[in-house]
Formats: structure tokens, C-alpha cells, sequence
């Protein structure tokens, strides 16, 4: 127990955790049924390019997300890259900084220029008016992200899209299973790519999708995904292999069929999570509407100026207990190395992304983690404050 300053790991005392409590533990279904699946793939001898497993999956999704195509692939890089060149995107698209790297490294992969717009900062999310101010006679399109699983505002981008004829999608990464105005997120914008990585709330091992009710563009990024292949001997179009293969279908359905148990244990803990951090002046708790459906994959802590302890050496102090919180999306994509030397001055256009990446902590959630390891972290917390 962590009941007096001395009881901290940076003061001399035994970590609190004897192994480390990771962000982004994977959730992990029902073995037995994951390895039958597997069993029947090795069967049919069939595993990859446009499997059962993968067209079961992706009907699945689809129907959950209530969108007319879901299309699967390797990772949600890759469904990003394919979705943006399906879209014909080009020149300059318009995306945060306050996100994973991969939203931008999938417009620079292509020789797109990612221009990064603020954000606003109660909601981690796009500012519109920031968005509007950074278009310029190149700008093609907008990736909106909804950040931490919490929609972006789908309304006004789509005014400011429709306004200067550009094409809006989203970084959906984040938000498998949420919704944005009650509406399931998966069908807004042209098209929207998730992420099913081994740290997401659902994952397929590795892998991702696109979906979209847009049954052209749904044909096209089946193409591209497999080559540009229309048949045996017979490529139609530029392709790449973004395809996802059978065993990570396999996880896929078998994590769908246990996923109200992962988010069952989530809204515990986040509830655990804000209950405990009430009593802790100085540390806000990232909330969510209770409107929305949220999968509460991330718990989003910020550290408010009059806080005793600095965000860097709270995270520090977290390490030395063997919590291994994060400091997503530290330092913005906007300062890594691939692009501050891009953009040399972007920082002054990004006050709000400089200050929510400099205040946010990511702390430990998903089914390896329960109320006991989370009432130690807050007592952590307490005792930094
Ligand atoms: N857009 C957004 C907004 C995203 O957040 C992401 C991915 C993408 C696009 C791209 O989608 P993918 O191409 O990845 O499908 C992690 C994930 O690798 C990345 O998928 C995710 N976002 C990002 C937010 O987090 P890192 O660099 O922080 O990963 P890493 O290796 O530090 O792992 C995170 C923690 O999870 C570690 O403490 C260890 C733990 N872990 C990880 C794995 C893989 C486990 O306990 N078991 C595991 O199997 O990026």
C-alpha cells in the first residue's frame, strides 16, 4: 500500500508492481474457440487472399457498424495509405498533430503533404476553425481523427469539406464500437479506417478496415488491396498487398464474440479510474458523454498547472513503480523528426496541440487490469499530489 511519500519507488521503497502493468495489454477472447477456428482454416488449407474467415469478419463489422462495406487489411497504416489513394487525395491534406504517427506517415508515404491544424483543447479533437485556416489552393482533403474514441465534430467538417470541395475521412483508429451523436462511427465521411492493433479495445492480432457506404469505393480498395487483381492473370488497377490473412480473422471473431466483456470490464475501470481520482486535486480525468457509446480504451489524465508533481516526472515516477503509463501523443507529430524540419514554425500554429501533449498521461486499462491495480495507481497519484 502507498500510503506516505516514503512508500514511492523514486524515494527508495520496492516498486509497487513486481511486474510491469503496460498500456495497451491486449484483450484477449476465448482460446478454445479461437483455436478451433484455426483448426477448421488449417483444414480447408486456405489462409489468406479473401478467406471465409475474412468475409465472415468483415460481414460481422459491417453489420455491427451498421455501413454498407467493411473492408479488411493487414494493419491500419496500411487501410490508411489505400483509403487515401482510393480517394485520390493529393497535394496537401489537412490532419492533427495531436495523433499517432501513422495519420501523418500515411499522407508523407505518398508524397502528400500532411498540414497539421490545432486542436481544440476540451476536446482533444480537430478545431474546425483552425482547419479552415490552413487551406490553401494545394489542399485536397481532411482526416479527421476521433481521438481517445470520442467522435470529431463530424458536422462542421463536413460544411467546411462540402464549402471548398474537399474530401473528408477519418483516422477512426481509435473508435471501434463508439458513437458520435448516437450514430455508430464507421460510416461518416467518405470513408473511415480502423485500427485492430494488439493494443486497440478489439484486435485481430495485427490488422485493420476500411468502411464506407460507398459501394465504388468499396470495389476500388478491394482492388488495391489485393494488387489491383480482378481475377486470375488480371490486374485492373494499381495495387499493393494490404490484405488481411485468415489467423487474424480468426482472433477477430473470436474477440467479437466476447467484446461486451472487454467493454464491460473498461467502463468498470474508468469508473474506478474517475471515482478514485475525485479526491486528487489538480489531475482531470478525460470524460465522455453519456449520450455516446465510448469503449473507453484509453484512460486520458491531465495534469493542471497548480499540480506539485510535473507531468514528465509523474510519468517517471509511474515507470519506477512498473507502470508503464504513456505520454500519447507526446511531442505531436508536428515535432518528430520527419516533419519539424518540414514545418519549422507549425508549433506556433499548434498552441493547444503543445499544451494538451504536454499535460496528458495515459494510464493502464482493458482486462489485465482490475480495481486492486487501480486503486494503487491512484495511491501513486496521491502521493505525487
Ligand atoms: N491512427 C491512430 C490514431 C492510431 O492510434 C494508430 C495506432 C494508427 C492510426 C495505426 O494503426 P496500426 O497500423 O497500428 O493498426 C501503439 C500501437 O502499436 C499502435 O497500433 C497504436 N496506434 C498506438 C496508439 O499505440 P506504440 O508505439 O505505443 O506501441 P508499443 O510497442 O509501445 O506498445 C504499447 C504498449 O502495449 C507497450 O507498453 C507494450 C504493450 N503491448 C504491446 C503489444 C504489441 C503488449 O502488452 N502486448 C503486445 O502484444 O504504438
Amino acid at each position: 500500500r502507498i500510503a506516505s511519500p516514503a512508500d514511492l519507488a523514486i524515494h527508495g521503497a520496492p516498486p509497487a508492481f513486481p511486474e510491469p502493468i503496460h498500456v495497451g495489454r491486449p484483450n484477449i477472447g476465448d482460446r478454445a474457440d479461437f483455436l478451433r477456428r484455426i483448426d477448421a482454416m488449417f483444414d480447408r488449407r486456405w489462409l489468406t487472399n479473401d478467406g471465409p474467415l475474412v468475409r465472415e469478419l468483415e460481414a460481422a463489422i459491417a453489420a455491427r457498424l451498421g455501413v454498407a462495406h467493411c473492408v479488411a487489411m493487414c494493419n491500419g497504416t496500411v487501410a490508411l495509405e489505400i483509403a487515401i489513394r482510393a480517394l485520390g487525395l493529393a497535394g496537401e491534406v489537412i490532419v492533427p498533430s495531436y495523433t499517432f504517427i501513422a495519420t501523418a506517415h500515411a499522407l508523407q508515404w505518398q508524397e502528400i503533404t500532411p498540414v497539421f491544424a490545432d486542436i481544440d483543447p476540451a476536446t482533444h479533437n480537430l478545431d474546425p476553425d483552425a482547419v479552415r485556416r490552413m487551406i490553401t489552393p494545394r489542399t485536397t482533403g481532411i482526416i479527421g481523427v476521433h481521438l481517445w474514441g470520442r467522435g470529431a465534430p463530424h458536422d462542421a467538417l463536413q460544411a467546411i469539406a462540402d464549402e471548398h470541395g474537399l474530401k473528408l475521412m477519418y483516422d477512426a483508429a481509435h473508435a471501434f464500437d463508439c458513437t458520435l451523436g448516437g450514430r455508430m462511427i464507421g460510416g461518416f465521411g467518405a470513408c473511415e479506417v480502423l485500427s485492430f492493433h494488439a493494443t486497440k479495445f478489439y484486435n485481430t492480432f495485427e490488422g485493420g478496415a476500411v468502411t464506407t457506404n460507398d459501394d465504388a469505393l468499396a470495389d476500388k480498395m478491394r482492388l488495391m488491396r489485393n494488387f489491383g487483381f480482378a481475377g486470375y492473370d488480371n490486374a485492373i488497377h494499381p495495387g499493393t498487398n494490404g490484405k488481411m490473412i485468415e489467423a487474424c480473422a480468426a482472433m477477430g471473431l473470436t474477440n467479437l464474440a466476447g467484446i461486451d466483456d472487454v467493454l464491460a470490464v473498461n467502463r468498470a475501470n474508468y469508473a474506478a479510474y474517475r471515482d478514485a481520482l475525485a479526491s486528487i486535486d489538480g489531475l482531470s480525468l478525460l470524460r465522455y458523454d453519456p449520450d455516446e457509446r465510448a469503449n473507453h480504451q484509453y484512460v486520458v489524465v491531465e495534469v493542471g498547472d497548480a499540480f506539485a508533481t510535473r507531468r514528465d516526472d509523474i510519468v517517471a515516477a509511474l515507470h519506477a513503480e512498473n507502470v508503464l503509463a504513456r505520454r500519447y501523443f507526446w511531442p505531436g507529430c508536428h515535432a518528430m523528426k520527419p516533419y519539424r524540419d518540414l514545418f519549422p514554425h507549425a508549433r506556433l500554429l499548434l498552441p493547444n496541440t503543445e499544451a494538451v501533449a504536454g499535460r496528458v498521461i495515459v494510464l493502464p486499462t482493458g482486462t489485465a487490469v482490475g480495481p486492486q491495480t487501480i486503486a494503487t495507481i491512484v495511491d501513486v497519484l496521491r502521493q505525487l499530489a
